[in-house]
């Protein structure tokens, strides 16, 4: 089994991520994992934040010489930001006078983000302790982790790759108009997986279903309000004669002539490119505040401001793409096994030599 434990604060020294279950013998290419951290920090409309952190990883356990040794993986993405929160963000208490920011109790929560729930649900004074962990910055760990995920997938033939969709969220014009109208975007992303046999995922649970999966890996990213697997809500519409895909058998096996399941029927996959698209809601720390209710005085007051992003669609776009991965690896992992990565090889060829299925 595959496991994922991240770990970090927004503006805390490190965020921290602990791979399990890796096969021995995966090679990493540094530059790749980078490369995902530039992805994600990039796209338009971003917050400043984004020129202070410039993410990259760090290898800190059960890698050698760029090989997994099949034991924990530990890595870790700086955040750069946290000499100006040393004070604010110290993990024990901190010594001399309060200084730099994040020294004042956060009590006028914003409507959209975890403040208010999170305040209530841990009995917080300050939202700050709610904030720091709900906030998107924790992404940049999961970014990482995915792209060991994909080099693991790239081994038996599997390709990720998320885009934003031509939505608001993703238009500079329209970012640069909610920016100046103090305002933020949400919008849609779309990821989508080629070379995914068929047979990852199973019916035998909901827990084992592929599409409930992929969901709910969605539903885990910040401001992701919405999911569809393939043509998802639009089937409703639709007559059961239009709705599926038709099974030929040609050069490559058994395919479809159309992909509207988005590559999974019953909650395993079918073979065909797995489509998965999520919608974001507009990020809801604003300029121009909402109302809200001061915690510590009862009294009506605005919500807190605080640099952010005006949208961050394209960092989604990426974050998908990591967190399909990521699942997709896992669903790899149960069905091939594999201690070290020869194995995780030869079980997946062999499995593919048994059914009547070859990737377009
Ligand atoms: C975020 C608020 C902003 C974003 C942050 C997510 O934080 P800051 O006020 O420090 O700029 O920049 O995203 C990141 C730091 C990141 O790396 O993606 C939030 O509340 O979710």
């Amino acid at each position: 089994m595959l496991t994922l434990t991240t770990a970090g604060e927004s503006h805390g020294p490190v965020l921290v991520a602990i791979l399990t279950g890796l096969p021995a013998g995966l090679v990493l290419d540094r530059a790749a994992i980078d490369a995902d951290l530039r992805r994600r920090q990039q796209g338009y409309g971003r917050s400043p934040r984004q020129q202070l952190e410039q993410d990259e990883v760090e290898v800190l356990a059960g890698l050698r010489h760029g090989r997994t040794l099949g034991t924990p993986l530990a890595l870790v993405v700086r955040n750069r930001d946290h000499k100006n929160w040393a004070w604010g963000m110290s993990p024990w208490p901190p010594e001399g006078e309060p200084e730099g920011k994040g020294t004042k109790a956060v009590t006028l929560p914003r409507p959209g983000h975890a403040d208010l729930p999170g305040a209530q649900k841990f009995g917080l004074e300050d939202v700050r302790d709610a904030l720091e962990r709900a906030s998107a910055r924790q992404t940049a760990v999961s970014v990482a982790a995915g792209a060991v995920a994909k080099a693991l997938l790239s081994e038996i033939g599997i390709a990720v790759r998320g885009e934003a969709r031509a939505e608001a969220g993703a238009d500079k014009t329209e970012v640069d108009e909610a920016r100046a109208e103090r305002d933020t975007l949400g919008g849609v992303v779309e990821v989508r997986a080629r070379g995914v046999p068929p047979g990852l995922g199973s019916y035998a649970t909901k827990e084992d279903r592929l599409d409930a999966r992929l969901a709910a890996a969605f539903m885990g990213i910040q401001a992701v309000k919405g999911v569809e697997i393939g043509e998802g809500f639009e089937l409703a519409d639709l007559r059961g004669s239009e709705a599926h895909d038709e099974i030929v058998r040609d050069e490559r096996g058994l395919h479809r002539t159309t992909n509207r399941a988005g590559g999974i029927e019953g909650g395993v996959s079918n073979g065909e490119e797995i489509v998965v698209r999520a919608a974001m809601k507009p990020l809801p720390t604003l300029m121009q505040p909402l109302a809200s209710v001061d915690l510590e005085t009862g009294e009506p007051g605005e919500a807190l401001v605080e640099r952010s992003d005006v949208s961050a669609v394209e960092a989604l776009a990426v974050v998908g793409e990591a967190a399909v991965a990521w699942e997709l690896a896992r669903t790899a992992r149960e069905k091939f096994g594999g201690d070290a990565l020869g194995d995780f090889v030869a079980a997946h060829k062999s499995y593919l030599e048994r059914i009547d299925w070859q990737p377009r």
